[in-house]
C-alpha cells in the first residue's frame, strides 16, 4: 500500500526511471558517458559489463571479464532494489526481467557453488588467496541480500539456493584449521546475519561472527597470503581494519564504508549474542564518529586517501569524500544501534545521513550520481587534492558501488520510518510510509516537505501495543492526538483502529561547529526540518563564497517548481567587494545586499554547474 508523497515519489521515480536506467547501464546499452570516480587513468570506466560479465561467466556468451573484483555486486544490489520495488508495486515485466537475470547468475556459479566473476574468468588460480583485495566474500555478502530481499519480496527462492551454496563453498574453506581471515572489506558478516533471520539457522550467525572475530587475530594474516603468491607482503591493516579484532577497536579507522559495515555486523551480532562487549566495542565506535568525525550533513570519510576516516575534528568541506555509500551506511549502523538500545540519538544521525549525505546521491532525474558529497565547491578552483570532487554528478562511475546502494535504500524507505521490538512501536519520522506485520498496520500520510505534521492510521490487529512517537532533535515539541484528544507521545493501543495526529513545532535552524574543527570557525550552516542547506551561486548576484551571512535573520519561503517542492531559506547577507590586490591592511569591505538564497543541500547540482557551499562565513558586524 502506498500513498502520495515525498517518498512516494522517490519510490516511483527507482520503479519507472532508475531500475530500466541502471539495468541498461549494465548491459551497455545506455547511450552515457561513464567516469572515474577520482582522476587515476588506471581506473576501469570504459563500459560496466556488469552482466555481461555474468553471461560470460555463465558460458552463454565469449568475451573475457571488465571491471572490479566487486562487478557482479552492482547486479545483486539491482536484484535488491528491485524486490523492495516489487513489494511495494505490481510490476510483472520488473519480475521477469530480475528472474532471467537470476537465471544468468544461476548458471554462472561454478558446480561447487563459487561465484566471483573476476575470479572465474581472469585468475581462478587466485580463489580466495589475496582476501585483502579480492572482494570475493563481499560479492557472497551482496548476493546474500539481494537473495533474502527477492525470496521476500516474491516468494522466488532461485537465488537464495545460489547464495546458500557459494555460503556452503566459503564455509568448506574458511574457519578453525582452514582460511583463518576475513574478505578485506565487511559486508558478509552483516549478510550473514540477513540470512539467519530468514532462514532461522544459526550457522549462518555463527559464520557471520567468526568473520567478525577473525579480522586482526593474526594481523600478518593478509601478510602471508602475499608471500605465499611472492608479492610484497605489506599490507595497510588501518585501512581494511585489521590492526586489531574489531572487539577490541577504539576508534573508527581506515576505509569509512568497511569501518561502517563492519560495525552493522556488529550491532547485530551484540543484539543476537546478547554480548555486551561486542556492543560497547560498536557504542565507542559510533561515539568517535558521531563526536568527532561525521559532517553536518551525516557523511563521513574525511579523506580521498583510501577513502577514509581521519583524526577527530579533521572536517574539510572542499576535500573529503563523504562517498554515498558511507552515508547509507551511517544510516543502516544507526538502524541496528537503535534496535541494540532504543535510543532517539541514533535516529537522529539516521535522519540526518538519509535526507542530506545520502540523497544527495543521486540527482532529481535518478539516472545522475554522486560518489563523493562534498560541502563546498568552487567551480574553476581546482587543485589535485579535488581531483575526486565532481561538481555534476556522472550519469554513472567506472566504481558504481553507490547508484544502486541508493536506489536499494529508497526503494526500501519504508523499514528505515519505524522499529517494532516486540510490543514496542517506534515511529522514527514523519512524512509518507507505511507498515504492516502481523499484528500492527500503520499508514502515515503527510504534505511533507510542505508540513511536518503527520495523520497516522493505525490498526491493531492482535494483542496490544506501545506506540512511541520520536521528537527529533530539531523540533521544540510534538504534539500527539488520539482521536482530536491530546496525549503523550507514548500510547498503549489495544485491538482496534485509531487515527493519530502528530504536529510539531520547528523552526529553521543556525548551526555552528565545534571550536575544535578549524575549517568552519566563524561559520555557519542552516537548518530546517531534516535537511541541511546550501547556498549555490546560480541563485545569487555574486558568488556564493563572497557571501558573509547575518545567522540571525532567517526566513523560509515555499517553492514547487522544477527542482522540487521545497522549502528555501533567506538568509540576511552582505557580500564582499573584491579588491585588485590578493592581499591588503585593510578589512574586507562589505555592501548591503538583498537575502541569500538557500536550497536543501540534497537539491545542489541539478540546475547546472555552479559553486557550493553549506558552512557560510558570518558578518561580523551582524
Ligand atoms: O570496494 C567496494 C566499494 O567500492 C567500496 O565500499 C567503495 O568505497 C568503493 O571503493
Ligand atoms: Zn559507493
Amino acid at each position: 500500500m502506498v500513498n502520495q508523497g515525498f517518498w512516494e515519489k522517490y519510490k516511483k521515480l527507482i520503479k519507472d526511471v532508475v531500475l530500466d536506467y541502471q539495468y541498461l547501464v549494465m548491459l551497455d546499452e545506455a547511450d552515457i558517458k561513464i567516469e572515474a570516480e577520482r582522476e587515476d587513468a588506471s581506473l576501469p570506466s570504459e563500459r560496466s559489463q556488469a552482466i555481461t560479465n555474468l553471461k560470460i561467466a555463465a558460458g552463454l556468451m565469449e568475451g573475457e571479464h571488465y571491471g572490479w573484483w566487486f562487478q557482479d555486486t552492482d547486479v545483486y544490489k539491482w536484484i535488491e532494489t528491485a524486490a523492495y520495488t516489487l513489494e511495494n508495486f505490481d510490476d510483472e515485466a520488473l519480475k521477469t526481467r530480475v528472474d532471467s537475470v537470476i537465471d544468468i547468475i544461476e548458471q554462472a556459479q561454478d558446480q561447487d557453488g563459487y561465484l566471483s566473476t573476476y575470479y572465474q574468468l581472469r585468475a581462478p588460480h587466485l580463489k580466495y588467496k589475496e582476501l585483502d583485495r579480492s572482494h570475493e566474500l563481499y560479492n557472497a555478502g551482496h548476493l546474500i541480500e539481494a537473495a533474502v530481499a527477492y525470496a521476500k519480496a516474491t516468494g522466488n527462492e532461485t537465488l537464495l539456493e545460489v547464495s546458500k551454496r557459494y555460503v556452503d563453498h566459503i564455509m568448506a574453506h574458511f574457519g578453525v584449521g582452514k582460511i583463518e581471515g576475513a574478505d578485506g572489506h565487511q559486508e558478509i558478516e552483516l549478510a550473514l546475519i540477513k540470512l539467519y533471520n530468514y532462514t532461522n539457522d544459526v550457522k549462518y550467525l555463527d559464520l557471520s561472527r567468526y568473520f567478525i572475530d577473525v579480522r586482526g587475530k593474526d594481523p600478518l594474516f593478509y601478510n602471508k597470503q602475499k608471500e605465499a603468491l611472492g608479492q610484497d607482503p605489506f599490507t595497510n591493516l588501518d585501512y581494511l581494519q585489521a590492526y586489531d579484532q574489531p572487539i577490541h577497536q577504539k576508534e573508527a579507522k581506515g576505509h569509512a564504508v568497511r569501518v561502517l559495515y563492519m560495525m552493522e555486523a556488529m550491532a547485530d551480532l551484540a543484539l543476537h549474542q546478547n554480548d555486551q562487549a561486542m556492543e560497547d566495542a560498536v557504542m565507542t565506535l559510533w561515539d568517535d564518529i558521531v563526536k568527532r568525525k561525521m559532517y553536518v550533513t551525516g557523511g563521513v570519510g574525511q579523506t580521498v586517501h583510501g577513502e577514509s576516516f581521519a583524526d577527530g575534528y579533521e572536517l574539510p568541506n572542499d576535500t573529503m569524500y563523504c562517498e554515498t555509500c558511507a552515508a547509507i551506511g551511517m544510516v543502516n549502523t544507526a538502524q541496528r544501534l537503535f534496535k541494540l538500545k532504543p535510543d532517539n540519538r541514533f535516529i537522529d544521525v539516521l535522519e540526518r545521513a538519509l535526507y542530506n549525505g545520502m540523497l544527495s546521491g543521486m540527482s532529481q532525474d535518478g539516472k545522475h550520481f554522486y560518489y563523493v558529497n562534498p560541502l563546498e565547491y568552487i567551480k574553476d578552483r581546482y587543485t589535485p587534492d579535488k581531483g575526486h570532487v565532481k561538481g555534476q554528478r556522472p550519469e554513472w562511475l567506472g566504481c558504481a558501488c553507490c547508484p544502486p546502494n541508493i536506489s536499494r535504500t529508497i526503494a526500501s524507505i519504508d523499514s528505515y520510518f519505524y522499529t517494532r521490538i516486540e510490543n514496542e512501536f517506534y515511529i522514527h519520522m514523519y512524512a509518507d510510509a507505511h507498515y504492516e506485520d502481523e499484528d500492527i498496520k500503520v499508514t502515515q500520510l503527510s504534505s511533507f516537505p510542505k508540513s511536518v505534521d503527520n495523520t497516522f492510521e493505525i490498526t491493531i490487529k492482535k494483542g496490544s501495543f506501545n506506540l512511541r512517537f520520536r521528537k527529533p532533535q530539531w523540533a521544540k515539541y510534538i504534539k500527539v492526538r488520539l482521536n482530536g484528544t491530546v496525549v503523550d507521545n507514548v500510547i498503549w493501543l489495544a485491538e482496534g483502529t485509531y487515527t493519530i495526529t502528530t504536529e510539531m513545532d520547528y523552526e529553521p535552524l543556525t548551526l555552528y561547529t565545534n571550536g575544535n574543527v578549524v575549517h568552519n570557525s566563524n561559520k555557519v550552516a542552516f537548518q530546517y526540518g531534516p535537511f541541511v542547506y546550501c547556498g549555490e551561486s546560480i541563485d545569487q548576484k555574486e558568488a556564493i563564497y563572497k557571501y558573509r551571512v547575518n545567522p540571525t535573520t532567517i526566513f523560509k519561503q515555499w517553492h514547487n517548481d522544477a527542482l522540487g517542492r521545497r522549502y528555501n531559506l533567506e538568509v540576511g547577507a552582505r557580500y564582499v567587494v573584491t579588491q585588485d590586490s590578493l592581499y591588503s591592511n585593510e578589512p574586507e569591505a562589505l555592501e548591503a545586499s538583498s537575502a541569500l538564497n538557500l536550497i536543501p543541500y540534497y537539491l545542489w547540482a541539478n540546475r547546472a554547474h555552479t559553486d557550493m557551499m553549506v558552512w557560510l562565513p558570518i558578518d561580523k558586524e551582524s
